[in-house]
């Protein structure tokens, strides 16, 4: 039989890179880029070329199960779709009957493209909780950006970039299909490329400057940025002028972030950080690409995301072509996380205001994130602010992918039920008590719009899911129906053309054409006459926060954990631990499973510079202990002259093939969910301290 072709977009991560899936007997046999597609020009990754070995791994869940004998057990028997389903409707109904609607929780680990269908099932059902780990990625950067000029700082437009600015983003790695060929157009074309990263990534060495900075420093960094431009008067006059409030009270605050002060707080050296800043203002336009983790996981995350943003406005960068530009989704409202999905948006007011995290962080009412997963938490153990007895979580390896591990699993272990849907068992589905298998991107027809700036991609199934695999849209459907949720969609393709209506087409027609786009507006403010802020201008001293507590302009603050916030901890814990540095072989915890992708990384790494490592009799490649106020894990040394000797970095993710693995190999058995950053709710996880030993063989 011969080979059919499908053009398709990869959804193994948020590249969405345009694929063409070729298909033989009805079975995915290769995974090919596609030229065409306007982002990722025929790229594909290891990752994203697994596809096939992923859905016909001999480990893949094919049949929904459920846990037989002891709840903390491992035991699960193979089921019908309609018992399980049976059973998980009768759970969240029983809950809401005796706790209300709100003590159910859906959650999804990063965005895999449940998020619409998952908060609507939520809205019918009453609840407001949809969690999902915004708070440690991209939330912080929308809330701090919409905050101050009412979009969210997420579209730079390289190609056509002067200057490009990657602060704690190495694309390479965690976004190659989406960013990198306008990166290499922006400098093909002689773009200057800053680079903020404690480590020295590919990127980083390759640029014009490269600011090894001291983990968790990075808004002493931007303010001083904001105080070279302010004082060397290499702001756009005008702009800040028409265009923005408070300048005079941001250049009083600022001033006193010198870079000789500035220096001594982040590591850097005085004239690199002048340099740098001088870079930045003088090559206009400057696109500046703050890292979705790298920005957003930190004590002060709202404040270096405001930086960011106040940084980008009054060097004039904001919606210029090659700054950065604020697109809107062709689906509007309908979009991933738009409005006319938020279960909170959606419910009566009183409802709503049941969301969790809403009291400890009032902007996500005004600024709709997910609830934290650190908000949750309290909930399900102490009932606080009331009680959480029901969860499903679609697509998230909690227990390995959020901080302080051991209590992620303690408090999932605590609900009354908890349903679980995803490929393979991990140590998170070994908590559920129902599990639901779900089908692969290539087994399912989808759109994408988050994050693919002015466009909307048509994914299309090219292969049946393998029996009894089901997409994870026809299970909301279903349940929903068992549950007698009546106004929910019909079907999926009900769904899908719903989503798309603003764009005046059906799936069927979308996916004729593959893609759908709008044309980008540049400096929409002038043709609206505003930025979308209370003020309607770009809000650099922004009054209106002091309403929720929140101060008016970033400041930095220490991370709790370090020499200086804990300078008694420092000298236990000597070494400043950073997690989480993409690797372009993985997605978070998945894929360890995967043979052509763990032979190209078998092992977890801590990038470790030799000197410091030999301090400890610990030589390349050996295997240690890592150890932080939450325990210890195992790890290999990779030496890597660029680290400075202070700072190690730890890959995430490794828990697989190992008994106990999310014990023994899990970084986030060390990191720690507290304090969050009082305005976003984010984790500290990218500045902690920790100690090395070498294991005595
Ligand atoms: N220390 C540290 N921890 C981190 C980070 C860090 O930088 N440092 N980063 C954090 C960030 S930014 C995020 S977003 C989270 C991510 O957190 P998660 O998204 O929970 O992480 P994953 O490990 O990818 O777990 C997802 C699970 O989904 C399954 N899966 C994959 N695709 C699908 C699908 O289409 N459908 C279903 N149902 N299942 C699927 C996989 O098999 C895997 O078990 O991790 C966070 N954890
Ligand atoms: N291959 C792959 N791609 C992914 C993912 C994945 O798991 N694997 N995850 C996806 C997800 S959910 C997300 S949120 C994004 C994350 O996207 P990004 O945040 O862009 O992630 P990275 O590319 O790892 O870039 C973060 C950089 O920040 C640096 N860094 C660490 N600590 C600090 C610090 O204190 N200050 C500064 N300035 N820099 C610091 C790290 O060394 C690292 O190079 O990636 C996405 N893409
Ligand atoms: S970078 Fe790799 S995994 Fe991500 S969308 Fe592209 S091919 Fe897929
Ligand atoms: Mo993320």
């Amino acid at each position: 039989m011969s080979t059919t072709k499908t053009r398709s977009i990869c959804f193994e991560c948020h590249s969405r890179c345009g694929v063409i899936l070729e298909v033989k007997n009805g079975k995915l046999t290769g995974v090919k880029g596609d030229p065409d597609h306007p982002h990722s020009h025929g790229y594909t990754c290891p990752k994203g070329r697994a596809a096939a070995e992923i859905i016909y791994h001999p480990d893949r869940i094919t049949k929904p199960l459920i846990k037989v004998g002891s709840r903390t057990g491992k035991m699960f028997e193979e089921t019908s779709w309609d018992t399980a389903l049976g059973i998980i409707a009768e759970k969240l109904l029983a809950s809401r009957e005796k706790w209300g609607a709100e003590s159910v929780v859906i959650g999804t680990g990063t965005t895999r493209g449940t998020a619409p269908y998952i908060n609507r099932f939520l809205t019918l059902f009453g609840s407001p909780n949809f969690m999902a780990p915004s708070n440690m990625s991209g939330g912080p950067i929308v809330l701090g950006s919409a905050a101050t000029c009412g979009f969210g700082l997420v579209d730079p437009d390289y190609a056509n970039s002067s200057c490009i600015l990657l602060w704690a983003h190495n694309p390479e790695a965690s976004w190659p299909g989406l960013y990198m060929y306008d990166i290499r157009e922006g400098l093909k074309k002689g773009a200057k490329l800053i680079v903020v990263d404690p480590r020295g990534t590919k990127l980083a060495k390759k640029a014009d400057h490269w600011l090894q900075i001291r983990p968790g420093t990075d808004v002493a960094l931007v303010l001083c940025f904001i105080n070279i431009i302010i004082e060397n008067k290499l702001y756009d006059r005008e702009f800040v002028e028409n265009w923005t409030t408070g300048f005079d009270q941001l250049k009083g605050h600022v001033s006193s972030y010198t870079p000789k002060r500035c220096a001594e707080i982040t590591w850097l050296k005085e004239q690199d950080i002048e340099a740098a800043a001088f870079c930045f203002a003088d090559q206009r336009p400057a696109g500046i690409g703050p890292g979705m983790a790298g920005v957003c996981q930190a004590n002060d995350a709202f404040d270096l995301s405001r930086a960011l943003t106040i940084l980008s406005a009054i060097t004039g960068n904001l919606e210029a072509k090659g700054g950065n530009l604020n697109c809107v989704p062709p689906t509007r409202k309908r979009s991933c996380y738009g409005p006319d999905f938020s279960a909170f948006d959606n419910l009566p007011k009183e409802q709503a205001a049941k969301k969790l995290g809403l009291d400890r962080f009032p902007l996500i009412g005004f600024i709709p994130i997910p609830s934290p997963p650190q908000a949750v938490w309290p909930a399900i153990e102490h009932g606080k602010p009331y009680p959480v007895k029901a969860a499903g979580l679609f697509a998230n390896n909690s227990v390995c992918a959020y901080p302080n591990s051991r209590h992620v699993s303690n408090v999932l272990s605590s609900l009354d039920f908890l349903f679980a849907v995803d490929y393979f068992h991990t140590p998170t589905t070994a908590l559920a008590d129902v599990i639901l298998p779900p089908a692969h991107w290539s087994e399912r027809d989808e759109i994408e719009d988050l994050l693919m700036k002015n466009h909307v991609f048509c994914q299309v199934k090219a292969v049946e899911p393998v029996p009894e695999c089901r997409d994870e849209k026809q299970i909301l459907v279903d349940l929903a129906k068992k549950m007698g949720l009546n106004d929910y969609w019909g079907s999926v393709r009900e769904a899908l053309d719903y989503r798309l209506e603003p764009t005046g087409m059906t799936f069927e027609e979308l996916k004729k054409h593959g893609k759908f786009a709008t044309p980008v507006t540049y400096k929409g403010y002038e043709k609206y006459g505003k930025f979308r802020t209370p003020s309607g201008k770009v809000e650099l001293y922004a009054e209106y926060l002091t309403m929720m507590g929140i101060s008016p302009l970033p400041n930095f603050k220490e991370p709790d954990e370090g020499p200086e916030g804990s300078p008694q901890l420092y000298e236990k814990y000597p070494l400043i631990l950073t997690t989480g540095g993409r690797n372009v072989v993985y997605y978070h915890s998945s894929h360890r499973n995967i043979p052509s992708l763990k032979k190209r990384a078998p092992d977890p790494e801590l990038q470790i510079h030799p000197d410091t490592a030999r301090r400890y009799g610990i030589e390349d490649h050996d295997w240690l202990y890592l150890s932080s106020p939450r325990g210890r894990v195992e790890i290999r040394a990779r030496f890597d002259h660029d680290m400075h000797p202070r700072v190690v970095h730890a890959v995430h993710g490794f828990w697989y093939g190992v008994e106990e693995g999310w014990k023994k190999l899990n970084i986030n058995m060390l990191t720690n969910d507290e304090p969050l950053c009082p305005v976003t709710g984010s984790v500290p996880i990218k500045a902690l301290l920790c100690n090395i030993e070498k294991i005595q063989k």
